[in-house]
C-alpha cells in the first residue's frame, strides 16, 4: 500500500505538556512519525509520497470558519504578545461562563477554542497542522482513485478536535475532513472506525447529529480514562443521527479478548450501515507498554486489527492518530497495515 507523508511535521515539536502536577516535555513528539516512516522503508509497505495541496473547502464543511481562521493567527499573535516558547491555553469556559464570546488577547481566544492543554503551538505548527490535513487527503483521493487502501501518516493527529476546538495533541480533524471529502466527491455514507485508546470525542462531536458518517469507537472508558467528558455507551447520535455513533468504553487493563471482542460487533454494525468507505482512525497507544495508556494490546495483536478490516472488503483509508511507547510505534502501526495486506 502506498504511504502519504510530509517532513513538514517536523516543524511542530518541542511542546511541553501538563501531565500529573508536572510540566514536562510532550509524549505527542517528531520521533513518532520519524519510527512509523521508517519501519514503513524497513518491511517494504510500499512507496512512500509526499501531499498535495487542498484547499480548506472540505474541512470548512467539518469545522466552524471562524476557528480555522483562528488557527493560524495563534503564533503570531503570541509574539505579538512579547511571548516566544510553546503558545499553551491555561483558562476555559465552562459551565456558569460565558462560552458565547470569543475574547481578544490570545490567552482568552486560545482558551476559547480549546478543551485542554494537550494542543500546544510552535512557529512551525500552523504549517505541520496543514500539511497533515493535506496528507489525508492525497490519501484519500488515492483511494477515490481505485486503490484499495492507502495510509496517511498524519502528524499533528485529529480525532480530539471537534468542529470548534483542539485539544489532545489534535487541531484539523483529518479522519472527519477525509469523510467530509469523499461525500463531497459524490460518496453517500463514510464510516469512520476509531480504534485509538482515546476516545475520538472530536469526530463523535462533528458527526452527531448527521446520518451520514456512522462513528464507531473502541476506547478506554471516560469514567477513568482521558477525554473523561464523552464516550460513554448511551451517546448514540441525535436527530437524524440517531443510531449512528457507536460507543465502545472498555475498562483499563483490557486486553485483545475482550478488545477483540468490541471490534467484532463494530464490525457487524458497520457491515449492517452499507458505506461506501471505510477511514480508520489508527492509534496504536492501545499497546501494553503505551506511557499514558492502560490498555493490554501485544505488537502481536495489531496485525489482527488490520485482518479483522480487510475483511470487510471495502475501501480503506488509514489515518494515523495516537501512539506514544515511540520505539514501537512503527511496528505497531505498520503491524496494523501488514495485517490488513496479507
Ligand atoms: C491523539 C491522542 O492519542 N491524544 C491523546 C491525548 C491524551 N492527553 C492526556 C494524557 C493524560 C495522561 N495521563 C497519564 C499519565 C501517565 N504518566
Ligand atoms: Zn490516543
Amino acid at each position: 500500500m502506498k504511504t502519504v507523508f510530509s517532513p513538514r511535521h517536523l516543524g511542530h515539536s518541542n511542546q511541553l505538556e501538563l501531565v500529573a502536577g508536572a510540566i514536562v516535555p510532550a509524549f505527542e513528539k517528531p520521533s513518532r512519525a520519524q519510527y512509523i516512516h521508517d519501519r514503513i522503508i524497513d518491511v517494504g509497505l510500499g512507496p512512500i509520497i509526499g501531499p498535495d495541496e487542498y484547499d480548506l473547502s472540505s474541512a470548512s464543511r467539518v469545522h466552524r470558519q471562524d476557528y480555522l481562521d483562528f488557527l493560524p493567527t495563534v503564533y503570531p499573535r503570541w509574539k505579538e504578545a512579547g511571548r516566544d516558547g510553546t503558545a499553551l491555553p491555561f483558562t476555559w469556559p465552562t459551565r456558569g461562563l460565558r462560552g458565547d464570546v470569543v475574547p481578544e488577547f490570545i490567552d482568552g481566544a486560545l482558551g476559547y477554542y480549546s478543551f485542554d492543554a494537550g494542543i500546544g503551538f510552535v512557529e512551525g505548527t500552523w504549517d505541520a497542522v496543514k500539511s497533515s490535513h493535506d496528507v489525508a487527503l492525497t490519501a484519500a483521493n488515492l483511494v477515490k482513485g481505485g486503490e484499495r487502501t492507502a495510509y496517511a501518516l498524519c502528524r499533528p493527529p485529529g480525532h480530539h478536535a471537534g468542529a470548534g476546538f483542539m485539544g489532545g495533541y489534535c487541531y484539523i480533524n483529518n479522519a472527519a475532513v477525509a469523510a467530509q471529502w469523499f461525500l463531497d466527491q459524490g460518496a453517500s455514507r463514510i464510516a469512520i472506525l476509531d480504534v485509538d485508546y482515546h476516545h475520538g470525542n472530536g469526530t463523535q462531536e462533528i458527526f452527531y447529529r448527521r446520518k451520514d458518517v456512522q462513528v464507531i469507537n473502541f476506547h478506554a472508558d471516560p469514567m477513568q480514562e482521558y477525554p473523561y467528558f464523552l464516550g460513554h455507551a448511551d451517546e448514540k447520535g441525535e436527530g437524524e443521527g440517531e443510531g449512528f455513533n457507536l460507543n465502545y468504553p472498555m475498562r483499563w487493563g483490557t486486553t485483545w479478548e475482550s478488545w477483540s471482542a468490541a471490534l467484532e460487533d463494530g464490525c457487524r454494525k458497520l457491515v449492517d450501515y452499507g458505506p461506501d468507505v471505510v477511514i480508520v482512525s489508527l492509534g496504536v497507544d492501545t499497546f501494553e507498554k503505551d506511557p499514558i495508556s492502560k490498555f493490554k494490546l501485544k505488537t502481536e495483536d495489531f496485525p489482527k486489527i488490520g485482518e479483522r478490516i480487510r475483511k470487510l472488503g471495502l475501501p480503506t483509508l488509514f489515518v494515523q492518530e495516537g501512539g506514544y511507547a515511540v520505539a514501537e510505534i512503527g511496528v505497531n502501526a505498520v503491524g496494523v497495515l501488514q495485517g490488513f495486506e496479507n
